[in-house]
């Protein structure tokens, strides 16, 4: 395969590279892709080194697929030209999420969804990922009917500035400002921008795009999205009212037995998923699974992934191996 990676030179680009290797996805030549500051620049690949080209070259040298993550303007302009080019695209940015002709995919959940006709393919929000690993097996058991999440969020999310601003402020030294204030002994009620109704375009995400990933409209949730200085991976707190009841121990099979997922529960020797330990794994961490007392069939839950890996390089790449496993590209 020829593969272009569009933001090669950003964070989740690096690390796009970096599982791409790991996985020894079928490269036969590869395309790094930035913007024109960046061409020329040279990205070692496999021991290999290849020189950073233009979004305009990269088109013309139709490749099969396309990984995008160069932000949302990027990829409402260039995703299409790639697509009409014969590339299939699969995009790491918010353009096309809820756009009702693109499939958002967690390849775990429904990458049989998608067809030999999608050219341009959404990946999901990274703190949406880690919440649809976890409530999946769960909401096709005991029936979800209402979910209640509070996200804590890297820094990392933001990208390469905001981990900087953290950098700066552990190091006591002046610098740009990714946020609109310290982030370094604060937490910031604001992910992403917010909207007229009061939520953040984050929260919003977490609302919406799970019912298109699981393609049930049935359950609701409602979101608080909060960054903090960790650089490793996002957490959630998860609270879910079912409609049928649940066993505990039941729960915690059912998420041990599903792909991607690890239990880490076991109080008695302080085990419980944390950032440091989620930082460079692709799986989902699941802990302090516990019923929701106050309430019937409800439960509570902790999750924590690396947002860079399962969150988005590693599902963007999950969603380029299935096309090419079911000869869809
Ligand atoms: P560059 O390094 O040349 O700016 P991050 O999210 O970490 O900031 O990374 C964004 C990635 O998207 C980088 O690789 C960046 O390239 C790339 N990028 C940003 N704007 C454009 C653009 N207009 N065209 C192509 N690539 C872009
Ligand atoms: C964050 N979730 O941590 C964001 C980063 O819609 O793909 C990714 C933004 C997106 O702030």
């Amino acid at each position: 395969m020829k593969v272009a990676v569009v933001g090669a030179t950003g964070m989740v680009g690096e690390v796009m590279l970096k599982v791409l290797a790991e996985r020894n996805f079928p490269i036969t030549e590869l395309i790094p892709v930035a913007s024109e500051r960046s061409v020329g620049k040279t990205i070692t690949y496999k021991g290999t080194d290849y020189s950073v080209v233009g979004l305009e070259t990269a088109v013309s040298m139709k490749p099969e697929i396309a990984l995008f993550s160069a932000g949302g303007d990027t990829s409402v302009e260039w995703a299409p030209k790639f697509a009409e080019a014969g590339t299939t695209v699969v995009d790491n940015s918010s353009a096309w999420r809820m756009d009702p002709t693109k499939k958002l995919v967690v390849p775990e959940i429904n990458a049989n969804v998608l067809t030999k006709e999608d050219k341009i393919i959404a990946n999901p929000n990274c703190s949406t990922i880690q919440l649809v690993m976890a409530l999946n097996p769960l909401h096709e058991k005991y029936n979800m009917k209402r979910v209640v999440v509070s996200t804590y969020q890297s820094v990392s999310g933001t990208g390469v500035k905001a981990v900087r601003q953290l950098e700066n402020e552990i190091a006591g030294v002046e610098g740009e400002m990714a946020y609109p204030y310290p982030i370094g002994r604060n937490a910031l009620p604001h992910c992403d921008v917010f909207l007229d109704n009061g939520y953040t375009k984050e929260e919003m995400k977490l609302a919406r795009e799970p019912q298109k990933i699981m393609g049930d409209r049935t359950f609701s949730i409602s979101a608080t999205a909060v960054r903090i200085p960790t650089a490793g991976g996002h957490s959630e707190s998860v609270n879910v009212e079912f409609e049928n009841d649940f066993d505990l121990a039941d729960v915690r099979q059912l998420l041990s037995s599903t792909p991607g997922v690890i239990v880490q529960d076991d109080l008695e020797n302080n085990s419980y998923p944390m950032p440091i330990y989620a930082h460079d794994k692709d799986e989902v961490f699941v802990g302090r699974i516990r019923r929701d007392e106050t309430q019937p069939n409800t439960l509570n839950m902790w999750i924590v992934a690396d947002n860079l890996r399962k969150g988005a390089a590693t599902n963007t790449i999950q969603i380029a191996e299935y096309l090419v496993e079911n000869n869809l590209v």
